[in-house]
């Protein structure tokens, strides 16, 4: 099993991969063209004894697809990955954030943009398919010209009635947009504590809840402390941390999303 963790530049990727492996992964400072994607295996093997096998990447902005920033380069790499976890930034809420491609923290927005990446990461693949002389009869050009449509309006493939394999199989690409996904908000310690609410927008949450996608509230740099100092499985916490995380820590979470998912199957 493999699993991707994407999201804008500086959205908390790489802590969110050490919060699940350990191990650290790309900085943005330490960015050099040559270098490979980290890959980490998670700290603990799956409920089923599997290995999971996770890739941190470099961080995407408007126009990735197009081969704007450093993030883009990698999204036709990562697409035989069985999982995205798609990172979304709210710490930092109220600061402008000049380390963030967009300069201001929203989620809404952010999620909009990783969806809209990979949608026009995935037209250009099928697009580049069409175009080329691939001998795949026309019963595939058909399916593929009518999934172009679908997503060049705004569809994202997962949303097609098609499990992920079985889009493959039609098209023979691997699509981002048929991934299964979940939306991991990224917020600060002290939002987690906060009792003034939940700490991210409706929105994002209706979003997630719209498109079926599961959505886990977590405090990526906390979690990622506690990931360094030892791994105890299930993090004990309390009291509005325990409403949002069910008291336990990142990896639990996920995967206790894909075993519901059937992922692990
Ligand atoms: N306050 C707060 N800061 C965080 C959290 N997660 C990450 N950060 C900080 O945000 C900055 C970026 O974190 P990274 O994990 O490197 O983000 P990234 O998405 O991997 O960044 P790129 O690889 O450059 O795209 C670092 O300074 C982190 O310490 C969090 O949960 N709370
Ligand atoms: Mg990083």
């Amino acid at each position: 099993m493999r699993i991707a963790i994407i999201g804008l530049a500086q959205s908390g990727k790489s802590t969110v991969f050490t919060a699940l492996t350990g191990q650290h992964g790309w900085s943005a400072d330490g960015l050099l063209e040559s270098e490979l994607t980290p890959v980490a295996e998670a700290r603990r093997p799956a409920p089923n004894g599997q290995t999971v096998e996770i890739i941190d990447t470099p961080g995407l902005c408007r126009g990735s697809s197009l081969g704007r920033g450093a993030g883009g380069a990698f999204l036709r790499e990562i697409a035989d990955v069985d999982l995205l976890l798609v990172v979304v930034r709210l710490f930092g809420r109220g600061l402008i954030a000049m380390d963030h491609p967009e300069r201001s923290v929203d989620g809404f927005r952010d999620a909009r943009i990783v969806d809209e990446e990979l949608a026009m990461s995935d037209a250009s693949a099928i697009r580049e398919w069409l175009g080329s002389d691939s001998g795949g009869g026309a019963e595939k050009g058909a399916a593929l010209a009518a999934i172009l449509n679908a997503i060049e309006h705004g569809q994202m493939a997962r949303t097609m009635g098609l499990a992920a394999d079985e889009l493959r199989d039609l098209t023979e690409i691997d699509l981002l947009t048929a991934k299964p996904l979940i939306l991991i908000a990224n917020v600060d310690e002290e939002d987690l504590y906060s009792e003034t609410g939940l700490p991210f927008p409706d929105e994002l949450r209706q979003k997630a809840e719209i498109a079926g996608t599961p959505l886990l509230v977590c405090c990526a740099r906390l979690e990622a402390d506690s990931a360094c100092v030892a791994d105890t499985g299930t993090e004990a916490s309390d009291g509005l941390v325990d409403e949002l995380t069910g008291g336990q820590d990142l990896l639990t979470r996920v995967y206790s999303v894909c075993e519901h998912s059937g992922l692990f199957a």
